[in-house]
């Protein structure tokens, strides 16, 4: 019983500062706000599915998007989109690819995917 009441509060103190922040273990981690990617270059294998964790850096007091930004991967018809001061892992079937570089990007500001600092490579192997 005293263990169950533990583990409750214990829950119940940690789940609101993890909920929507929760990272997976092996997810590569992307960090992004009005200043662009952290990362130009994101890895993947044809073999199994990327893996990967967005953190939006951003308030949502930004006029441009309201802080939201998102991950686009045209090829794939592929997009996530992540709330500001969030931080999502998702996952990207990149299966049906050949090895090569293709493009990212965020679309909802600051010029979109025509915006230099908001693209970069997802490189498959
Ligand atoms: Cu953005």
């Amino acid at each position: 019983m005293a263990v169950a009441v533990l583990g409750l509060a214990a829950t119940l103190f940690v789940r609101p500062f993890t909920r929507g922040n929760a990272a997976a273990e092996d997810a590569t981690v992307v960090r992004i706000s009005m200043s662009g990617w952290s990362q130009k270059v994101v890895e993947a294998t044809t073999d199994e599915p990327l893996q990967i964790t967005m953190v939006n850096l951003d308030n949502p007091f930004h006029t441009d998007g309201g802080g939201w930004h998102n991950f686009v991967v045209p090829e794939l018809d592929f997009e996530a989109r992540v709330a500001p001061e969030r931080t999502e892992t998702f996952s990207v079937d990149v299966s049906s690819l050949s090895p090569g570089d293709y493009p990212f990007y965020c679309d909802i500001c600051c010029g979109g995917k025509d915006n230099p600092f908001m693209q970069g490579t997802l490189r498959v192997s």
